[in-house]
């Protein structure tokens, strides 16, 4: 079951059942927000009680996906894959070990990334920071954690980043993460699903300047070296989230070092279980 935060015919944001061919609006049933429901025992089930019946029933392409979140905070772990290891290693001189160790720590790299407001949804553009030479895309696997620590779903995550910022000094990781239009979430997501099914799916992205495919690649969930709960428990280790938070799980998915985004290019990134995120990219 895949649910969104949407608008059509720029009315209010509205909260929606994806029917395969339509978006079947659950907020004339009572779901105002996607926070109450994910606080629901199981949001599931929340949805299934609706009559769908007699849900408005909106064409997929006249809506327009928002961000599925309202106030949670997003957060992401880093290091996770051994694709994001060796890049990480290889893009940094003297940060290189910091890496090496981190990737065999029990405790996992989480770092905050975005407040619910700057986060961009399927459509809208991402960043790329003006004083950055080289950055990139890293498609991950989200998981929606509701104010209890639970993962009630999973969506896309986008976590833009700027390689040498990144690269000439470990200190400048928050800079290099955090900036305008950095973070991107969506289209949907996925209820209900458990580890080991997510484990099965893959990750594609693709990246399109003037039309033409220039980047593509792919990696599957599977690969991530630690458990959905262990990533989530790290987070939630001394520290409350009244509202939910939302969890970027790492990228394995790392373009040649010789490849940089460009102002107009386009990322796509698709998860079959969830959809495709995709944004255009602008300079900020
Ligand atoms: O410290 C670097 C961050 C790595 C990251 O964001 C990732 O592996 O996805
Ligand atoms: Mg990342």
């Amino acid at each position: 079951m895949k649910i969104c935060r949407f608008s059509a015919g720029g009315g209010d944001i509205r909260i929606g059942l994806d029917d395969g061919t339509h978006v079947l609006d659950l907020s004339s049933a009572g779901i105002a927000t996607i926070s109450e429901l994910f606080e629901s025992a199981d949001p599931a089930d929340a949805v299934n009680q609706t009559s769908r019946g007699t849900l408005p029933r909106i064409e997929m392409s006249a809506v327009r996906f928002a961000p599925p979140v309202e106030q949670q905070e997003v957060w992401a772990a880093g290091v996770t894959y051994l694709r994001s290891k060796t890049a990480r290693m290889e893009e940094s001189d003297f940060s290189a070990t910091a890496y090496d160790r981190v990737y065999d720590a029990d405790r996992p790299e989480i770092f905050f990334k975005s407040i619910a407001e700057k986060v961009v949804g399927s459509g809208e553009a991402v960043g790329i920071r003006r004083d950055a030479k080289w950055s990139v895309p890293e498609p991950e696997l989200a998981l929606v954690l509701n104010s209890r620590g639970q993962i009630v779903g999973c969506t896309i995550g986008n976590d833009m980043s700027s390689r040498d910022i990144e690269g000439e000094n470990l200190l400048y990781l928050p800079q290099a993460k955090v900036y305008d239009r950095s973070c991107a979430l969506g289209p949907w997501v996925h209820l209900g699903a458990s580890e080991s099914d997510a484990r099965e799916w893959t990750i594609r992205s693709a990246i399109h300047r003037n039309g033409r495919q220039v980047f593509s690649g792919e990696t599957r969930v599977g690969n991530i070296k630690r458990g959905f709960q262990e990533l989530a428990s790290y987070l939630c280790r001394s520290q409350k989230f009244p509202h939910g938070a939302v969890l970027l799980t790492g990228t394995g998915i790392v373009p040649p070092d010789e490849f940089t985004l460009n102002e107009h290019d386009v990322v796509e990134i698709e998860i079959p279980a969830i959809g495709v995120l995709k944004n255009p990219v602008a300079i900020v």
